[in-house]
């Protein structure tokens, strides 16, 4: 863990996050390479992001699926918590995909947000749940969702709010940094390797390993992206061979050859399993605890 060049520094604003705070955390990185901010807390003011996102009337799109049992066992904390901490005081428009329309729980929303139930089919193995959610998504960004929404954030059910996600991550392509693997050396990443995937990565390729529990960015943006990971797992499955973390090995070569121009602390989608670190001052999103008996079966 580096700090930012001084040199490159005055490049790192954007009209969200205004001018970044590098000063503020020494201790971790708060740039990449290629110049995008890596955004901590304390780095960024939020109000200039929020003065930002009204000045231009943005409306924000939040994606995510709760198919078969993950419904009953996630949905709700999920759309309560963001109802509190995701985009408060923006116009935003939740669409939730789901086989089980009737099941939906009935959430009280704040004013300027609606939510829009998008029926999905039932996937037989959970590989493909997850990984169906990439077309899924392109479908629709070049639908209602991509007609509606300025920036859309597309995230896993199995999570929760904990803290102010507004719009200082908002920017044309934003990438989570992995909570398990921002530490790690590049070539221990858990990439796929195979060469015969599109997934593939080398040993010398690959900037950080990505969580694909959160991504987003403009509707241009992610049209690109999700048609990336759903032509390239449809490529793979005609060569009958599946990358190792499905659609988050897509989405990481995807940002190896599209470089983000955001990319999120791993504050922004953190879990407890992982014990205190010093560098982890406000976790935003947790991951909700899995019991894998229960649902992948
Ligand atoms: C998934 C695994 C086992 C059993 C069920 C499911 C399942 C997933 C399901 O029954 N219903 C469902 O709606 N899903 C959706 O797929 C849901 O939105 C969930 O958050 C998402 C990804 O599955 P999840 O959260 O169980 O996978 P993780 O937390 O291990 O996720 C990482 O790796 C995945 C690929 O293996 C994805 O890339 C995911 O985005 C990553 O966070
Ligand atoms: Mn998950």
């Amino acid at each position: 863990i580096g700090t930012c060049p001084t040199a490159i520094m005055p490049l790192l604003r954007d009209n969200f996050t205004g001018v970044l705070h590098h000063w503020a955390r020494p201790e971790v990185l708060t740039c990449t390479s290629w110049g995008a901010p890596i955004i901590w807390d304390g780095t960024f003011d939020p109000h200039v992001a929020q003065k930002e996102a009204r000045r231009r009337n943005l409306t924000i799109g939040l994606t995510v699926f709760a198919v078969g049992r993950y419904l009953e066992k996630y949905l709700e904390h999920f759309l309560v918590s963001a109802e509190q901490h995701f985009m408060v005081g923006q116009n935003v428009v939740y669409y939730v995909f789901t086989d089980r329309l009737e099941a939906v729980p009935y959430v009280a929303l704040g004013q300027g947000r609606l939510l829009r139930v998008k029926p999905v089919q039932r996937e037989r193995r959970w590989q493909d749940v997850s990984m169906a959610r990439m077309p899924t998504l392109h479908e629709a960004l070049g639908g209602q969702l991509g007609q509606e929404a300025d920036f859309v954030f597309c995230l896993d059910v199995d999570q929760y709010f904990t803290g102010n996600f507004g719009p200082e991550v908002l920017a044309d392509l934003v990438a989570q940094l992995h909570a398990w693997h921002y530490r790690w050396p590049r070539w221990l990443l858990p990439y796929e390797r195979d060469k015969r995937s599109a997934a593939a990565l080398s040993l010398s390729e690959g900037d950080f390993y990505y969580h694909a529990a959160v991504f987003g960015g403009s509707v241009a943006a992610l049209l690109k992206l999700t048609a990336h990971c759903a032509t390239g797992q449809q490529l793979d499955r005609k060569r009958g061979i599946e990358a190792l973390w499905h659609d988050e090995s897509h989405l990481n070569k995807f940002f190896w050859l599209n470089k983000p121009t955001k990319l999120l602390s791993p504050e922004f989608c953190w879990t407890e399993e992982i014990s205190w670190r010093r560098e982890i001052h406000h976790p935003r999103l947790l991951w909700a605890p899995k019991e894998y008996t229960l649902v992948r079966n």
